[in-house]
Protein backbone atom coordinates (compact mmCIF):
# COMPACT_ATOMS: atom_id res chain seq x y z
CA UNK A 1 0.00 0.00 0.00
CA UNK A 2 2.27 2.36 1.25
CA UNK A 3 4.58 1.85 -2.11
CA UNK A 4 1.69 3.50 -4.15
CA UNK A 5 2.87 6.83 -2.44
CA UNK A 6 6.31 7.00 -3.16
CA UNK A 7 7.56 8.99 -5.55
CA UNK A 8 10.30 11.05 -4.20
CA UNK A 9 13.87 10.74 -5.39
CA UNK A 10 15.37 8.59 -2.13
CA UNK A 11 12.29 6.50 -2.14
CA UNK A 12 12.78 5.38 -5.74
CA UNK A 13 16.06 5.40 -5.10
CA UNK A 14 15.61 3.20 -1.89
CA UNK A 15 12.94 1.13 -3.12
CA UNK A 16 13.29 0.85 -7.48
CA UNK A 17 14.89 -1.89 -8.84
CA UNK A 18 17.91 -2.84 -8.26
CA UNK A 19 20.71 -1.29 -5.51
CA UNK A 20 21.23 1.99 -5.87
CA UNK A 21 23.39 3.83 -4.10
CA UNK A 22 22.41 6.67 -1.95
CA UNK A 23 23.29 10.26 -3.55
CA UNK A 24 26.87 11.05 -1.90
CA UNK A 25 26.39 15.14 -1.49
CA UNK A 26 29.12 17.66 -1.36
CA UNK A 27 28.05 21.19 -0.93
CA UNK A 28 30.34 23.56 -1.92
CA UNK A 29 29.74 27.06 -0.85
CA UNK A 30 31.63 30.61 -1.19
CA UNK A 31 31.10 34.32 -2.09
CA UNK A 32 29.84 35.25 -5.56
CA UNK A 33 32.87 34.83 -8.00
CA UNK A 34 34.77 32.46 -5.12
CA UNK A 35 35.39 30.46 -7.94
CA UNK A 36 33.00 27.65 -6.89
CA UNK A 37 31.84 26.84 -10.28
CA UNK A 38 35.37 27.33 -12.10
CA UNK A 39 36.64 24.65 -9.75
CA UNK A 40 33.85 22.38 -9.76
CA UNK A 41 34.38 21.63 -13.92
CA UNK A 42 38.01 20.87 -12.96
CA UNK A 43 36.47 17.94 -9.84
CA UNK A 44 34.31 16.82 -12.55
CA UNK A 45 37.14 16.46 -15.14
CA UNK A 46 39.25 15.04 -12.49
CA UNK A 47 36.57 12.83 -10.34
CA UNK A 48 33.55 10.55 -10.48
CA UNK A 49 31.27 13.86 -9.54
CA UNK A 50 28.33 15.07 -11.18
CA UNK A 51 28.45 19.27 -10.85
CA UNK A 52 24.69 20.80 -10.08
CA UNK A 53 24.82 24.26 -9.63
CA UNK A 54 21.74 25.50 -8.16
CA UNK A 55 22.29 29.16 -9.83
CA UNK A 56 22.44 27.75 -13.12
CA UNK A 57 19.59 25.56 -12.80
CA UNK A 58 17.23 28.61 -11.90
CA UNK A 59 18.77 30.42 -14.32
CA UNK A 60 17.91 27.38 -16.78
CA UNK A 61 14.31 27.43 -15.31
CA UNK A 62 13.86 30.89 -15.64
CA UNK A 63 14.55 30.82 -19.88
CA UNK A 64 12.47 27.69 -19.74
CA UNK A 65 9.21 28.49 -21.76
CA UNK A 66 6.26 28.20 -19.76
CA UNK A 67 7.60 28.06 -16.56
CA UNK A 68 5.41 29.76 -14.07
CA UNK A 69 8.89 31.14 -11.79
CA UNK A 70 10.60 32.67 -14.51
CA UNK A 71 9.52 36.67 -13.55
CA UNK A 72 9.85 35.59 -9.96
CA UNK A 73 13.39 33.79 -10.43
CA UNK A 74 14.75 36.80 -12.62
CA UNK A 75 13.75 39.67 -9.84
CA UNK A 76 15.58 37.72 -7.13
CA UNK A 77 18.86 36.69 -9.45
CA UNK A 78 18.86 40.77 -9.74
CA UNK A 79 18.05 41.89 -6.37
CA UNK A 80 21.00 39.20 -4.95
CA UNK A 81 18.33 37.62 -3.16
CA UNK A 82 17.90 33.83 -2.21
CA UNK A 83 14.92 32.31 -3.97
CA UNK A 84 12.37 30.27 -2.09
CA UNK A 85 13.58 27.07 -1.48
CA UNK A 86 10.58 25.20 -2.52
CA UNK A 87 11.55 25.72 -6.04
CA UNK A 88 15.35 25.66 -5.58
CA UNK A 89 15.08 21.76 -4.39
CA UNK A 90 12.85 20.72 -6.69
CA UNK A 91 15.20 21.29 -9.53
CA UNK A 92 18.60 19.86 -7.66
CA UNK A 93 15.88 16.82 -6.75
CA UNK A 94 15.28 16.33 -10.29
CA UNK A 95 18.75 17.13 -11.39
CA UNK A 96 19.99 14.72 -8.86
CA UNK A 97 17.45 11.96 -9.85
CA UNK A 98 17.79 12.00 -13.73
CA UNK A 99 21.34 11.80 -13.24
CA UNK A 100 21.04 8.67 -11.45
CA UNK A 101 18.16 7.40 -13.39
CA UNK A 102 20.88 7.61 -16.90
CA UNK A 103 23.71 5.87 -14.79
CA UNK A 104 23.17 4.57 -11.39
CA UNK A 105 27.05 4.87 -11.13
CA UNK A 106 26.71 8.96 -10.71
CA UNK A 107 25.56 8.89 -7.64
CA UNK A 108 28.35 11.70 -5.97
CA UNK A 109 27.08 15.29 -6.66
CA UNK A 110 28.68 19.12 -5.97
CA UNK A 111 25.54 20.53 -4.81
CA UNK A 112 27.31 24.22 -5.80
CA UNK A 113 25.96 27.35 -4.47
CA UNK A 114 23.39 25.79 -2.04
CA UNK A 115 22.39 25.77 1.00
CA UNK A 116 22.62 29.73 1.12
CA UNK A 117 20.47 30.73 3.77
CA UNK A 118 18.22 28.78 7.14
CA UNK A 119 15.38 28.25 4.40
CA UNK A 120 17.49 26.94 2.35
CA UNK A 121 18.87 24.58 4.58
CA UNK A 122 15.50 23.72 6.12
CA UNK A 123 14.45 23.01 2.51
CA UNK A 124 17.38 20.58 2.29
CA UNK A 125 16.62 19.14 5.62
CA UNK A 126 12.37 18.47 4.55
CA UNK A 127 13.08 16.86 1.10
CA UNK A 128 16.62 15.14 1.59
CA UNK A 129 16.94 13.80 5.02
CA UNK A 130 17.94 10.46 5.25
CA UNK A 131 17.84 10.06 1.72
CA UNK A 132 21.54 11.71 0.55
CA UNK A 133 23.99 12.29 2.39
CA UNK A 134 25.75 15.43 2.79
CA UNK A 135 29.69 13.93 2.97
CA UNK A 136 31.10 17.84 3.91
CA UNK A 137 31.02 21.67 2.95
CA UNK A 138 33.63 22.37 0.15
CA UNK A 139 34.38 26.57 1.08
CA UNK A 140 35.66 28.13 -0.83
CA UNK A 141 36.95 31.79 0.66
CA UNK A 142 37.43 34.48 -1.12
CA UNK A 143 37.69 38.76 0.08
CA UNK A 144 34.88 40.40 -1.28
CA UNK A 145 36.96 42.74 -2.84
CA UNK A 146 38.55 39.55 -4.91
CA UNK A 147 35.08 38.26 -5.86
CA UNK A 148 33.48 41.90 -7.09
CA UNK A 149 36.42 42.26 -9.30
CA UNK A 150 35.66 38.62 -10.83
CA UNK A 151 32.39 39.11 -11.13
CA UNK A 152 33.21 42.69 -12.77
CA UNK A 153 35.94 41.41 -15.21
CA UNK A 154 32.78 38.16 -15.98
CA UNK A 155 30.53 40.98 -16.29
CA UNK A 156 32.16 41.81 -20.17
CA UNK A 157 30.98 39.42 -21.58
CA UNK A 158 28.77 36.62 -19.40
CA UNK A 159 25.72 38.45 -20.30
CA UNK A 160 24.83 37.39 -16.55
CA UNK A 161 22.13 40.17 -15.03
CA UNK A 162 23.66 39.90 -12.10
CA UNK A 163 27.41 40.68 -12.89
CA UNK A 164 27.30 44.79 -12.53
CA UNK A 165 27.88 46.62 -9.49
CA UNK A 166 24.54 47.20 -8.27
CA UNK A 167 23.83 43.79 -7.92
CA UNK A 168 27.36 42.48 -6.35
CA UNK A 169 26.97 44.90 -3.58
CA UNK A 170 23.66 43.07 -2.87
CA UNK A 171 24.95 39.28 -3.59
CA UNK A 172 27.86 40.33 -1.16
CA UNK A 173 25.14 41.53 1.62
CA UNK A 174 23.25 38.54 0.91
CA UNK A 175 26.52 36.39 1.64
CA UNK A 176 27.48 37.98 4.69
CA UNK A 177 24.17 37.84 6.04
CA UNK A 178 22.14 34.99 5.37
CA UNK A 179 24.78 32.29 3.90
CA UNK A 180 28.22 33.09 6.00
CA UNK A 181 25.93 31.37 9.57
CA UNK A 182 24.97 28.19 7.26
CA UNK A 183 28.77 27.71 6.66
CA UNK A 184 29.53 28.61 10.11
CA UNK A 185 26.96 26.35 11.15
CA UNK A 186 28.76 23.42 9.25
CA UNK A 187 32.03 24.48 10.49
CA UNK A 188 30.65 23.54 14.12
CA UNK A 189 29.79 19.94 12.85
CA UNK A 190 32.98 19.98 11.55
CA UNK A 191 31.74 19.44 7.99
CA UNK A 192 33.89 22.26 6.86
CA UNK A 193 37.05 22.05 4.15
CA UNK A 194 38.21 25.17 3.81
CA UNK A 195 40.04 26.54 0.46
CA UNK A 196 42.05 30.01 0.15
CA UNK A 197 40.30 30.84 -2.97
CA UNK A 198 41.73 34.13 -3.31
CA UNK A 199 44.94 32.62 -5.41
CA UNK A 200 45.78 30.76 -8.95
CA UNK A 201 43.13 28.41 -10.57
CA UNK A 202 45.73 26.16 -10.14
CA UNK A 203 46.87 27.20 -6.53
CA UNK A 204 43.25 26.63 -5.50
CA UNK A 205 42.54 23.42 -7.64
CA UNK A 206 45.95 21.39 -5.75
CA UNK A 207 43.87 22.22 -2.32
CA UNK A 208 40.93 21.00 -3.58
CA UNK A 209 42.50 17.66 -4.84
CA UNK A 210 44.51 17.28 -1.53
CA UNK A 211 40.84 17.16 0.24
CA UNK A 212 39.16 15.27 -2.07
CA UNK A 213 41.97 12.67 -2.27
CA UNK A 214 41.95 12.47 1.80
CA UNK A 215 38.03 12.52 1.92
CA UNK A 216 37.04 9.47 -1.01
N1 LIG B 1 37.89 32.94 -11.58
C1 LIG B 1 37.50 31.85 -10.88
N2 LIG B 1 38.52 31.41 -10.11
C2 LIG B 1 39.56 32.25 -10.32
C3 LIG B 1 40.89 32.31 -9.79
N3 LIG B 1 41.36 31.42 -8.92
N4 LIG B 1 41.67 33.33 -10.18
C4 LIG B 1 41.22 34.27 -11.10
N5 LIG B 1 39.98 34.24 -11.63
C5 LIG B 1 39.16 33.24 -11.25
O1 LIG B 1 34.22 32.41 -11.23
C6 LIG B 1 33.88 33.76 -11.33
C7 LIG B 1 34.87 34.46 -12.29
O2 LIG B 1 36.15 34.45 -11.70
C8 LIG B 1 35.00 33.75 -13.63
O3 LIG B 1 35.18 34.69 -14.63
C9 LIG B 1 36.26 32.89 -13.45
O4 LIG B 1 36.91 32.67 -14.65
C10 LIG B 1 37.08 33.73 -12.50
P1 LIG B 1 33.10 31.29 -10.99
O5 LIG B 1 33.79 29.99 -11.01
O6 LIG B 1 31.97 31.51 -11.90
O7 LIG B 1 32.69 31.67 -9.49
P2 LIG B 1 31.38 31.29 -8.69
O8 LIG B 1 31.79 31.21 -7.28
O9 LIG B 1 30.71 30.12 -9.31
O10 LIG B 1 30.56 32.63 -8.95
P3 LIG B 1 29.02 32.84 -9.16
O11 LIG B 1 28.90 34.22 -9.69
O12 LIG B 1 28.42 31.74 -9.96
O13 LIG B 1 28.53 32.74 -7.68
P4 LIG B 1 27.17 33.11 -7.03
O14 LIG B 1 27.12 32.29 -5.84
O15 LIG B 1 27.00 34.56 -6.85
O16 LIG B 1 26.14 32.76 -8.21
P5 LIG B 1 25.11 31.57 -8.38
O17 LIG B 1 25.00 31.31 -9.82
O18 LIG B 1 25.43 30.48 -7.47
O19 LIG B 1 23.78 32.29 -7.87
C11 LIG B 1 23.28 33.42 -8.56
C12 LIG B 1 22.00 33.86 -7.90
O20 LIG B 1 21.02 32.83 -7.99
C13 LIG B 1 22.08 34.18 -6.40
O21 LIG B 1 22.55 35.47 -6.15
C14 LIG B 1 20.61 34.01 -6.00
O22 LIG B 1 19.86 35.13 -6.39
C15 LIG B 1 20.18 32.82 -6.87
N6 LIG B 1 20.30 31.55 -6.14
C16 LIG B 1 19.31 31.22 -5.24
O23 LIG B 1 18.37 31.98 -5.00
N7 LIG B 1 19.38 30.02 -4.59
C17 LIG B 1 20.38 29.12 -4.79
O24 LIG B 1 20.36 28.05 -4.18
C18 LIG B 1 21.39 29.47 -5.71
C19 LIG B 1 21.33 30.69 -6.36
MG1 LIG C 1 28.77 29.78 -10.12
Amino acid sequence: MVFRFLGTLSQKLLYGVGVTMKPQVVFVLGGPGAGKGTQCSRIVENYNYTHLSAGDLLRAERAREGSEFGLLIDSYIKEGKIVPVEITINLLRKAMEETIQTDEKKFRFLVDGFPRNEDNLQGWTTVMDGKADVKFVLFFDCSNEVCILRCLERGKSSGRTDDNRESLEKRIQTYLQSTRPIIDQYEKQGKVRTVDASRSLDEVFADVKAILDKEG
